[in-house]
């Protein structure tokens, strides 16, 4: 070759993005933005299928916010389809599959479904799916709960005749009803008195206080969940389908790999498959992002090697700068109106239209988002500042037996490696501080979309891709960037000096 060291690759640190003549009010900005072919988000935020981020809370909280959750994959094919299921059951207005109980299950059973779910109230459904009673925990409450075992629901529950309202009412029809004969509860059913959806006053208030939430063509919250390519990855997607998962995200730490492009053909191709989206990943190059749109990916994911957790460009020497990686991407995504996901990297606000102007459309965090009330893991204190585990998919803790079985090794190619002392990391284990719900957290980074959309002048995301221009910066200016000369005395929400 001409020339063996190609070009010079930059990433987030190397730039700033131009201000720009700006004639907007803060009400005028709009950060929505595309996720896939076919689905657009409100904030274009995703949190990481990292089993420190994203389960079912952390994805129900976020797709309230407007972004998407993406659920991680180390977890047994039936435990993440459970994970979905609890997301799309999960503050939709309308539950069109709602969880019921028969009228001979016992009250414990009963309490442990209630638990299970997360819910208090079922229809009591005879075994033609019919309705013929309401049961809550209220009406546990009379019963000792050392007869619960032998109690049976058709003798505790609101039996028939109930104040029904009819399969496909609207929200305004069933607001009137509700407030009509204060239920909590309105059940729904077709003409043969089958149950079709339940509506509860809860959701319906949560439905209303959460106006750019994510939500499918039945009104549920989306999410989306990872999978890989190797093994009984083909009934995971499809169990992970039959969930009711809007997005089926590949995720492997080197995307450009023939048995997993050929899983995202598949995907978009079989017919009990194809009307999910797919998104591609992870790549950092023209030619790796143009295998995907070529495969027919709903949308590409980019970072080799930029994660606060992850050592693969110390181990392997192989990664290419974030932004550089996210523009090379664009090349091959823009032409074929596929949109491109930054992500990892990200450890400021002012990052994310940094990525939107290289060439994202949206962008997904781990780091940013590990610190959060609804991830999983518990808070640890250390020297009196709360912190939570995040730890790296690649690292020791997630691919080796230590705790528990590992069910992503393959995203690093490591699955069939069966001794722990074997496996080659390539992330590690660590923690951040504690931010509280992600609602605070993601109000500081939209905050600060906003604002870069207000210097640089762009109403809209469109705008801002289409108008925003870089300056490239020296270590000097990125020096002169941040806080300096001053001890830093007090933290702000969006700042903390790391
Ligand atoms: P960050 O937001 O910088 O914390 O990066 C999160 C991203 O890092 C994830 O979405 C994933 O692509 C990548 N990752 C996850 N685990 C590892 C690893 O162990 N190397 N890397």
């Amino acid at each position: 070759p001409a020339d063996p060291f190609g070009f010079l690759g930059l990433t987030y640190d190397d730039v700033l993005l131009l201000p720009g003549y700006s004639d907007l009010a803060p009400s005028d900005i709009d950060t929505t933005s595309r996720l896939t072919r076919e689905i657009s988000l409100k904030i274009p935020l995703i949190s990481a299928a990292m089993d420190t981020v994203t389960e079912s809370a952390m994805a129900i909280a976020m797709a309230r916010q407007g972004g998407l959750g993406v659920l991680h994959r180390n977890l047994s094919i039936e435990d993440q389809a459970t994970q979905v299921d609890l997301v799309k059951r999960t503050q939709t207005g309308i539950i069109t599959n709602p969880v019921t109980i028969g009228p001979d299950a016992t009250l414990e059973e009963l309490d442990t479904l209630a638990g299970q779910f997360r819910i208090s109230g079922f229809p009591v459904v005879d075994s033609d799916n019919k309705l013929i009673g309401m049961v809550t925990n209220r009406d546990l409450r009379f019963t000792p709960v050392a007869e619960w075992a032998t109690t049976k629901v058709d003798e505790v529950m609101t039996p028939q005749p109930l104040i029904t309202g009819p399969a496909g009412i609207s929200r305004d029809d069933a607001t009137l009803l509700l407030r009509k004969h204060k239920l909590e509860r309105l059940p729904l059913i077709d003409p043969d008195g089958r149950i079709t959806g339940l509506i509860t006053v809860k959701d319906f208030v949560k439905s209303e206080q959460f106006p750019n939430s994510s939500k499918d063509g039945q009104g549920r919250l989306m999410v989306g969940a990872a999978i890989g390519y190797f093994g009984d990855a083909w009934q995971r997607a499809t169990a992970l389908i039959e969930a009711g998962v809007d997005v089926l995200v590949a995720d492997t730490a080197h995307g450009n790999v023939r048995m997993l492009i050929d899983m995202v053909k598949r995907l978009k191709t079989d017919p009990a498959t194809k009307d999910v989206q797919v998104i591609g990943g992870n790549v950092a190059t023209r030619q790796g992002a143009q295998a995907f749109v070529d495969a027919g990916a709903d949308a590409v994911k980019v970072g080799v090697g930029p994660g606060s957790i992850c050592t693969t460009r110390v181990v392997t020497g192989v990664g290419v700068p974030q932004i550089t990686a996210v523009y090379e991407a664009s090349l091959a995504c823009k032409p074929a109106g596929v949109p491109v996901i930054a992500d990892g990297g990200l450890k400021h606000s002012g990052e994310i239209g940094k990525a939107l102007v290289a060439g994202a459309d949206s962008v997904m965090l781990g780091s940013l988002f590990a610190g959060c009330e609804e991830t999983p893991g518990d808070l640890v204190l250390v020297n009196g500042k709360q912190f939570k585990t995040y730890r790296g998919m690649g690292s020791m803790g997630a691919m080796s037996s230590r705790g528990k079985k590992s069910y992503s090794k393959d995203r690093y190619f490591q699955a069939e490696v069966t001794s722990d002392d074997k496996i080659v990391p390539e992330g590690i284990e660590g923690q951040v501080a504690y931010k509280g719900p992600l609602a605070t957290v993601a109000h500081q980074l939209i905050g600060g979309l906003h604002q870069t959309m207000f210097y640089t002048g762009a109403r809209t995301v469109p705008e801002l891709q289409a108008n925003g221009r870089f300056v490239r910066i020296t270590s000097a200016s990125l020096k002169e960037s941040h806080p300096h000369d001053v001890q830093m005395t007090v933290e702000a929400p969006n700042y903390s000096g790391f």
